[in-house]
């Protein structure tokens, strides 16, 4: 990390963890994601991470989808899905909390993934059922895996239980204090979001514009850091790739007039997959 407060504005804090795509890689060559996600009529947040996921060089995307619903994206037939109900929860890496909702069976996932070993994202509703319970914070303190938070700011102050508007007058002391209190990095999402580490090192993105302020934006932004952790990158880079890349996306987008008016979560990925390819 560069000295707290320092602007992100170009790619060099994370760059080299970009890994070189030998002659004779594989699909298992670059790590698999899961998405556990998808409540009744929130099937679009997962398969939106899956496509981020995707588009961001993971191996294998996998979503598992709470609502049994709709087991296949027509856009993006690569994409696998599975019933959460019966998905093992097991290593390699997990995004979780788009769409999910708060179902007891939500909490029972996020629970098994709280316990075990995968690098995880954690991400919207993860992060509301997360502010809802002392338990569930001290078992995210508790992890030795990688594990990366991504609340918007509504998120952030449910977890600080403060209003939204403290948490906006003091975004990076807010990013600071959810790092530490969860030992964790954490992403506070929103124009200039700030990348905080546990140990108080704290960053803030200059990519991305009011484009972004559209739905399924962040979940996104959570399927491109759950793709880089899957890569191998190291948690504070994932986070912190994941949030200039996104922007950057979103700033590609604008240049060629697909936005900031209209710009749509789903035109994200493939603009982040060109941004990752010339990094
Ligand atoms: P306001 O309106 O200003 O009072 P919620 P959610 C605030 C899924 N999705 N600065 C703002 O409050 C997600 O994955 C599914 C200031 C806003 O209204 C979740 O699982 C989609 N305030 C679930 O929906 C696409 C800010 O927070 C409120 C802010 C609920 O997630 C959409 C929203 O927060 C969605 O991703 C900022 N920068 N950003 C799908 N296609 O299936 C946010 N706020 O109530 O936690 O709801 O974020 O929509
Ligand atoms: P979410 O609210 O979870 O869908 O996440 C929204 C995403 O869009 C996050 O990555 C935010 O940082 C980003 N975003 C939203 N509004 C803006 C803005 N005005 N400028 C830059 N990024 C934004
Ligand atoms: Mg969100």
């Amino acid at each position: 990390f560069p000295p707290a407060q320092a602007q992100l504005n170009e790619p060099a804090l994370f760059a080299r963890c970009v890994k070189r795509r030998l002659h004779n890689s594989h699909k298992g060559s670059f790590g698999d994601v899961a998405i556990v996600g998808g409540a009744h009529g929130m099937a679009g947040a997962p398969t939106l991470s899956a496509r981020g996921a995707l588009f961001a060089g993971a191996g294998r995307v996998l979503v598992a989808a709470l609502d049994p619903g709709p087991a296949f994206d027509s856009v993006q037939p690569e994409i696998m899905f599975r019933s959460a109900a019966d998905f093992a929860i097991g290593e390699g890496t997990l995004v979780i909390g788009p769409g999910m909702g708060g179902s007891a069976l939500a909490m029972e996932l996020l629970a098994k993934a709280l316990a075990g070993d995968a690098a995880l994202v954690i991400d919207a509703d993860a992060l509301n059922l997360i502010a809802a319970s002392v338990d569930l914070r001290e078992r995210v303190a508790g992890r030795s895996a990688p594990t990366v938070l991504t609340p918007h700011p509504l998120e952030a102050a449910r977890l600080l239980g403060v209003t939204v508007a403290e948490v906006q007058r003091d975004r990076l002391g807010c990013a600071r204090a959810l790092a530490a209190s969860l030992q964790s990095i954490v992403v506070l999402k929103g124009a200039g979001s700030v990348i905080a580490d546990v140990d108080g090192a704290a960053v803030v993105n200059a990519t991305g514009n009011p484009g972004l302020a559209t739905a399924g934006t962040g979940d996104v932004l959570a399927g491109i850091c759950g793709s880089l952790l899957a890569q191998g990158w190291p948690a504070r880079e994932a986070a912190l790739g994941a949030v200039w890349i996104h922007g950057a996306a979103a700033d590609r987008l604008v240049e060629q007039g697909t936005g900031p008016i209209g710009m749509v979560a789903g035109e994200l990925p493939a603009a982040a997959r060109s941004v990752l390819n010339e990094l």
